[in-house]
């Protein structure tokens, strides 16, 4: 039987010391069904990130020449994924903060059809170790993205996604900097479904976040302003629904 092909993605830039941690917690042999591979998207690493990962068993390392961004990062490695054929990509960040063993769980409703692009949710599941000011900074843009797409929305800003073939192959992230909150506005504005599933969650115990508030600011406010006044035509979502139809009675038969 063809095999469903999975492949984890890891944005990483000098995260020496963690991720080959994260890498040897990626399930390989979930499902007897699927097929796992990992990619790693080493953003201009000036230190060992890249032979760690080789080390810890990474089929596939794309680097970039200097460091661009880890919306950039996470654009090509949906590219990525798409040319590697993946049926489905799962993204985790590579500083061992996410529970790699639950990719499972996170893949599941886009496996079992219900969902296009799933996000590990941490507000949802537990959290050991984030600052008030994170958390108070997290509530505060995840209330922003609930608002503006008018739904429930638990953590915006998880490093632990999902994503169907054809989410990864339609979504579009419009800035270099980040992705977290205009790739969810994207994917969702064009129809996709979400679902948020719920993971344990535990800081970083080595390395530091790249996150200044300042930079955050200045650059994310306006590319989720940038991104809304995007139009999404009605017709083009409708005419992605049906070819997402078309694709999941396809995985069907093939079942
Ligand atoms: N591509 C890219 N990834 C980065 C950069 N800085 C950090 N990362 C990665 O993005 C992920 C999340 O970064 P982190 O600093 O932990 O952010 P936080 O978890 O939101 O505090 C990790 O996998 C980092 O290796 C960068 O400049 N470019
Ligand atoms: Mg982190």
């Amino acid at each position: 039987m063809h095999k469903k092909k999975l492949v984890v993605f890891l944005p990483a830039h000098n995260e020496e010391g963690n991720i080959a941690k994260v890498i040897s917690r990626i399930p390989r042999e979930p499902h007897p069904d699927w097929q796992v591979e990992v990619l790693v998207i080493d953003d201009g690493s000036t230190d060992g990130t890249v032979e760690e990962a080789k080390a810890a068993g990474a089929e596939h390392i794309v680097s970039f020449a200097r460091n661009r961004g880890l919306g950039a990062a996470v654009r090509e490695g949906l590219a990525s994924c798409v040319r590697l054929g993946a049926d489905i990509g799962l993204m985790i960040d590579a500083d061992n903060e996410y529970p790699a063993e639950e990719i499972p769980n996170v893949v599941a409703p886009i496996w079992e059809g219900r969902s296009d692009y799933t996000m590990g949710s941490r507000f949802k599941g537990s959290i050991r170790g984030m600052r008030l000011h994170r958390r108070l900074g997290n509530y505060c843009f995840t209330l922003l993205q609930a608002l503006l797409l008018r739904r429930m929305i638990w953590d915006g800003q998880s490093g632990m996604r999902g994503f169907s073939r054809l989410a990864m192959e339609h979504a579009e992230i419009i800035h270099d900097y980040n992705y977290a909150q205009v790739l969810t506005l994207n994917l969702v504005r064009k129809g996709f479904r979400m679902e948020e599933v719920p993971i344990t969650y535990q800081v970083r115990q080595q390395g530091e976040s790249f996150i200044k508030f300042n930079k955050y600011m200045t650059n994310v406010l306006p590319a989720v302003w940038k991104e809304m006044r995007r139009p999404v035509s009605r017709k083009r979502v409708a005419e992605l629904k049906k070819a997402r139809a078309v694709a999941l009675r396809k995985v069907s038969m093939e079942k």
